[in-house]
């Protein structure tokens, strides 16, 4: 079997989302996402203008080999442009592959280690009490597990947060970043009493997460971490920017909240040292923006050995193809934790058809061949590439902070 031709499909149906179609001499197809929130045409050229070229000839089932061939031979490692590219060729393999064997793909990771696939989903609100009614809308279609984010007061755009009635996007359409605000010492003061109510409102056996986003120092997500421990986290997510891998050891030594981190990173070497010292819980590194399924197998059978799970991201930014792969892999690895599950919209669901579905606060890969995951191309033609950045962040004194 050879790969005869590539496309690259940008395309904004409700949101940005950059598609890799590789075409096989045998009629076979496979898809790849590689979509990089607000930096999608980087992606998309460096595939069409640099990788797409040597792929074409190439055996579809080399995918180890292909992998390291773009990977080592481009001499420049790492990186998310790269490593998202490099993820949608790798996806879109295995893709080809699990459907000229005719098998799902949770077959060629290693057969179903379970049956389905634990969820969690967000509810934000803009005060306590609209985040109380969000968790409640989420409780009864079924969620087990939700991530809790809500509007602070004193600060006028808080991380996570959409206006009333409206849906949360991380991404603003536009030719410039929208400006958020941030104050730390409010968000510390806030965040006890908010999963307070909380838990006095639904009981303990909720699972509840929250996402910090990146914005503390550790010595502030060791004060957060203590100070949430009556309210038993499922995890709490990007404490710090995790830039310094060592930082995670002040966190942990003074609390037992349990610690997840990883969406922005790329490779393994972005949390080998989180990961052997068990500075972590759960690894969030997800298919798209860590170079695919074949490098992701490697950093899941690692982290089985240091007792960290997996818990991939899943917001609206990574396409259905990287939903409906993540779902497979999940399915298929022995220490899968949770599954973040952020629904896309009606238009993205127009285009993109998958046989994967949520039930009763889980969801399932489907059964059919590859990952199950396709795309309408005429109708992808309607909806054109349009700018969009995600915010940038500053201090209430206009210092630049981390979104
Ligand atoms: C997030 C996202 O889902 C998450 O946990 O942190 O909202 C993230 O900000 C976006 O995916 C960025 O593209
Ligand atoms: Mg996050």
């Amino acid at each position: 079997m050879k790969i005869i031709d590539a496309k690259v499909i940008v395309c904004s149906p409700g949101r940005n989302f950059v598609t890799l179609k590789l075409i096989t001499d045998q009629g076979i197809y496979g898809l790849g996402d590689a979509t990089l929130n607000g930096r999608e045409l980087a992606v998309a050229s460096y595939l069409q203008d640099h990788l797409l070229p040597c792929l074409i000839g190439r055996d579809p089932f080399q995918t180890e080999d292909i992998w390291q061939y773009f990977y080592k031979g481009s001499y420049w490692r790492r990186g998310p442009v790269t490593m998202s590219a490099i993820a949608a060729i790798d996806v879109a393999l295995w893709d080809i592959k699990a459907k000229s064997l005719n098998v799902p793909l949770y077959q060629l990771l290693g057969g179903k280690s379970r049956e389905k696939v634990l969820v969690y989903c967000h509810a934000n609100g803009t005060d306590t009490a609209h985040t109380i009614e969000e968790v409640q809308k989420h409780v009864e279609m079924g969620y087990q597990a939700i991530r809790i984010q809500s509007g602070i007061p004193g600060i006028r755009s808080a991380y996570g947060v959409a206006g009333k009635g409206e849906r949360y996007e991380p991404a603003g359409r536009g030719l410039l970043p929208k400006v958020t605000e941030w104050s730390t010492e409010k968000y510390l003061n806030f965040l006890p009493g908010l999963f307070a109510e909380v838990r006095k409102a639904f009981g303990d056996d909720l699972l509840l997460l929250h996402d910090a986003h990146h914005r503390l120092t550790p010595i502030e997500a060791a004060r957060l971490g203590k100070e949430l421990e009556p309210f038993k986290l499922f995890w709490l997510e990007d404490a710090v920017t995790a830039e310094l891998q060592e930082g995670f050891r002040l966190i942990r030594k003074h609390t037992v909240t349990p610690l997840a981190v990883g969406e922005v990173f790329n490779s393994i070497y972005d949390c080998q040292q989180l990961i052997t010292e068990q500075l972590i819980d759960y690894i969030r590194m997800t298919i798209v923006h860590g170079g695919g399924i074949s490098p992701l197998l490697k950093l899941a059978h690692l982290a089985e050995l240091y007792h960290v799970r997996t818990g991939f991201h899943g917001a609206t930014d990574l396409s259905p193809v990287t939903m409906g792969t993540a779902l497979h892999f999940d399915l298929a690895i022995h220490n899968f934790g949770i599954q973040e599950h952020m629904p896309h919209d009606e238009t993205t669901e127009s285009v993109f058809s998958h046989a994967y579905y949520f039930e009763d606060g889980f969801m399932y890969p489907g059964d059919v061949a590859g990952h199950g995951v396709d795309i309408d191309e005429n109708l992808a033609e309607k909806y054109p590439y349009q700018p969009a950045y995600l915010p940038v962040n500053r201090k209430e004194d206009g210092t630049l902070f981390n979104w």
